[in-house]
């Protein structure tokens, strides 16, 4: 066989691993390239939701917000996102603990715009998103992982993948810590378009009403939001169960009053407190 003959495969096979050796190189680069804007994209994304808590908890005169972050960071950092119970922001809670404002706490159940409309337009009432604890989280997502010292806010499990949550028991927390002030008249904003103002299953309905006591709260007042077409009124079988849930000794009572009435008063900031309802 000539020794020319050998040239072809040879020079075939040599140029087949130069292909190969580039091409594996080629991938090597692509892959360094990904992980590293991947790394930089998470960091950046927990240092956008610190910027935004910091933000946030800064309008608060006197709070350190750095500990107040840091106690937040220990609930679910390093942790399996389905495995966050809400006692694990106790420590938060403690850091930031809730001022009560008697006669001025307002809670809500699938109302969240109508509320906050009605509470920024007005110096009336106090929502919990009006809160420091409230505040610097509210509309967020965020989470953890094991092995990781970072904060995730991609790729986290939603409000109902599992109960143990970071976000869920984050808000199951606070608003637990939010009820357990609750002093003097208390109101509650529900929504009369839908046949279950008082949903069993609601934040308001399995945490935040079970702890009003009757040795701070004097009164709960129902405000029954109602658009045109009304679903439902303060007869509401549901509205009922809420004032058998309530302590005894609280007095109870629910007024059906329109968006539009709510709107036409919170144009009138000047109008007295009580006057909207
Ligand atoms: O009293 C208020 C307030 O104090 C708060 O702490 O709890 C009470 C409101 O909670 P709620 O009674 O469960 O009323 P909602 O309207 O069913 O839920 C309140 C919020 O929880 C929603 O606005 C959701 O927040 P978001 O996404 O609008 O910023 C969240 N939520 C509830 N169920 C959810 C959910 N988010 C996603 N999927 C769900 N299934």
């Amino acid at each position: 066989m000539e020794h020319g003959e050998f040239r072809g495969p040879e020079k075939r096979r040599r140029r087949r691993c130069l292909v190969l050796s580039v091409a594996l190189f080629v991938a090597l680069i692509l892959i360094i390239i990904v992980a590293v804007v991947l790394g930089l994209t998470l960091r950046q994304g927990s240092n956008e939701l610190k910027h935004i808590f910091l933000d946030r908890c800064q309008k608060f005169k006197d709070s350190n917000c750095e500990e107040i972050w840091d106690a937040f960071q220990q609930a679910y950092v390093n942790r399996d996102p389905c495995q966050v119970p809400m006692e694990a922001y106790d420590p938060l809670v403690s850091v930031a603990s809730f001022k009560p404002s008697c006669n001025r706490m307002m809670f809500w159940s699938k109302t969240k715009d109508v509320v906050h409309d009605f509470t920024e337009k007005r110096d009336c009432f106090v929502t919990l998103e009006d809160t420091l604890l409230g505040s610097v989280l509210d509309g967020l997502t965020w989470c953890g992982k094991e092995g990781s010292n970072e904060t995730l806010t991609t790729g986290c499990p939603g409000w109902t993948d599992c109960d143990n949550n970071p976000v869920r028991s984050f808000w199951n927390r606070i608003s637990a810590a939010f009820a357990d002030v609750a002093c003097g008249d208390v109101t509650a904003m529900l929504n009369g378009s839908i046949i279950t103002p008082f949903s069993p299953t609601s934040i308001f309905a399995t945490i935040e009403v079970k702890r009003f006591t009757s040795t701070r709260v004097s009164n709960l007042n129902v405000v029954l939001v109602t658009q045109e077409n009304a679903v439902t009124n303060c007869t509401n079988a549901s509205l009922k169960n809420l004032q058998k849930e309530l302590d005894k000794g609280i007095k109870y009572n629910c007024k059906e009053v329109s968006e539009s009435q709510l709107e036409e008063c919170s144009s009138h900031p000047e109008k007295p407190c009580g006057a909207c309802w």
